[in-house]
């Protein structure tokens, strides 16, 4: 199969990925829905939401800065670094991340396309202005906006709000023009992201998806590597890397 899928790579012109959670799990990031998932007793739904945030904005925070505490400390393992050489055998690639966790850029990869913000950079809930301190915060003395005093929140995507509409418009054309969409450590339940696949698909492209789980993607897909991302990325770029130079 990892033969086939070179081959097709080969041959093909523009390609796009869309990461998630799992492509970080080997670096030690938890995933949301697994079972390391959960914080305290909270699932992801619970907390990511402005909802939690309006009544909870502490305990809210406390997660996030739990968070960043961890991201802080980890690496992009062999799957981000993977993905930086894989850019290099398309015209045209797209990198898709439902992730907040900037390994990507911090692999070398050019173009990121985040789609649910970036868990390091904080805006104001009222005048959405950005703040790029990538500080804890206080949860027990958040801090006001200078220019509004709205409080501070994470400049992320949470449940109910629109994705930023350039980052999801542009995400959207790319899987539409795509010859080769590879799904990646994701479990493809959370829209609008969870439609990029099925939008390549559709508009003809060959769908791969890399996941040790099934996902309600796997029934679509052309391939499906029920494998570790940092295992199987590597090994697809060793077989593509060694056909190219034969
Ligand atoms: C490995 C591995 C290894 C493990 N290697 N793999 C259409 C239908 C139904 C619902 C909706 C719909 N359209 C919109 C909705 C509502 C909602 C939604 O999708 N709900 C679903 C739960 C049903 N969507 C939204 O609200 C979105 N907004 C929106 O649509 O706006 C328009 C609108 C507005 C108002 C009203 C109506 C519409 C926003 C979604 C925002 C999601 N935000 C979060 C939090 C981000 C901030 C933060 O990080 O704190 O994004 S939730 C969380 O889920 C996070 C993730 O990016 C996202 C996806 O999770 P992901 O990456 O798939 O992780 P997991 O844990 O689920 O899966 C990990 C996978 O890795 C597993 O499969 C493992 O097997 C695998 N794995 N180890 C490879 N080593
Ligand atoms: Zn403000």
């Amino acid at each position: 199969m990892l033969e086939k899928v070179a081959e097709i790579i080969k041959d093909a012109r523009r390609g796009v990925v869309l990461t998630g959670a799992g492509i970080s799990a080997e670096s030690g990031v938890p995933t949301f829905r697994g079972q390391d998932g959960l914080w305290k007793q909270y699932r992801p739904e619970e907390l990511a939401t402005m909802e939690a945030f309006r009544t909870e904005p502490q305990l809210v925070w406390e997660w996030y800065n739990w968070r960043r505490g961890l991201i802080r400390q980890v690496e992009p393992n062999p799957g981000h670094h993977a993905l930086v050489d894989l850019a290099a055998h398309f015209d045209d690639f797209a990198l898709v991340t439902q992730n907040v966790d900037g390994l990507h850029r911090q692999a070398g990869s050019k173009l990121v396309l985040e789609l649910h913000g970036n868990i390091m950079r904080s805006k104001c809930v009222e005048c959405q202005r950005l703040y790029e301190s990538e500080e804890d915060i206080d949860p027990g003395n958040i801090p006001a906006c200078p220019e509004c005093g709205g409080k501070i929140r994470p400049d992320v995507v949470w449940f109910g709000e629109m994705l930023p509409a350039d980052v999801i418009r542009e995400a959207f054309e790319k899987s539409e023009q795509a010859d080769v969409f590879f799904s990646i450590g994701t479990s493809a339940i959370v829209h609008p992201a969870a439609s990029l696949p099925m939008t390549a698909k559709r508009a003809g492209a060959i769908l791969v998806e890399i996941n040790p789980e099934r996902t309600p993607l796997s029934e679509l897909a052309d391939f499906c590597f029920c494998e570790k991302s940092g295992f199987l990325l590597p090994s697809l770029l060793a077989v593509l890397e060694s056909s190219t130079r034969a």
